[in-house]
């Protein structure tokens, strides 16, 4: 039995449980759910960055990083594959951004909640608001090329779970107003069970 540390607020743990899900693995996964911030003992035996997700393999050995985990995923089992050879450019493409998306916000909400609210004036989290404006813009531009609605890869469930945690940590963005086609499509695929059953809250 593998065993995954998590907790329900990260987005990326919430990748890698919709992962888990998609590909049918959830009987394979004993959910380990922990507070990263507190230095969770376990998880620190496990894994030395502390970091969630953490996955531990059948063998023991603790993968860390999201996108490592949903690699090592997809290969445990040949259901509905979220790398596709005919789309596999668009899909590293999205999958990056979708990452890069959750950083930036990310950043932005930890930094006001263990700094102070000013950093959120800082340079460096303006940075992170004009990253997160410019890959919203892309991908409402690019939203028919890049992501699709039929099947799901792994860089659609990155943006949909980064615009899923933007609307729920930075609702003052009002980014689902503003981006209209990407914020149909989220709403779309957040029918999947998958995205049900691991809601934000
Ligand atoms: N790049 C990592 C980011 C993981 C991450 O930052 N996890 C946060 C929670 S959302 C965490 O565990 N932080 C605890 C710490 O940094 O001590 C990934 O993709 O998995």
């Amino acid at each position: 039995m593998m065993k995954l540390y998590l907790n329900a607020t990260s987005p990326y743990a919430r990748m890698v449980r919709i992962i888990m899900l998609e590909k049918q693995l959830e009987g394979n996964v004993e959910l380990c759910w922990c507070d990263p911030w507190s230095d969770d003992e376990a998880l620190l035996r496990e894994n030395p960055i502390g970091r969630i997700p953490t996955l531990v393999t059948d063998v023991g050995m603790a993968i860390s990083e999201s996108l490592l985990i949903a690699l090592y995923l997809d290969e445990q089992c040949s259901v509905r594959p979220l790398i596709t050879a005919d789309r596999k450019e668009e899909t590293l493409h999205v999958a990056g951004l979708g990452v890069g998306l959750m950083d930036a916000a990310f950043s932005t909400v930890i930094s006001a909640k263990y700094l102070n609210n000013e950093a959120n004036d800082s340079v460096l989290s303006q940075r992170g608001l004009r990253e997160i404006q410019r890959t919203l813009e892309h991908l409402e531009n690019n939203v028919e090329c890049y992501i699709s609605f039929e099947t799901i890869s792994i860089g659609d469930i990155a943006v949909a779970v980064a615009l899923d945690y933007l609307a729920f940590r930075l609702p003052e963005l009002g980014i689902s107003n503003s981006y209209t086609k990407l914020e149909d499509w989220r709403s779309n695929i957040s029918k999947r069970l998958s995205f049900k059953e691991t809601a934000f809250e």
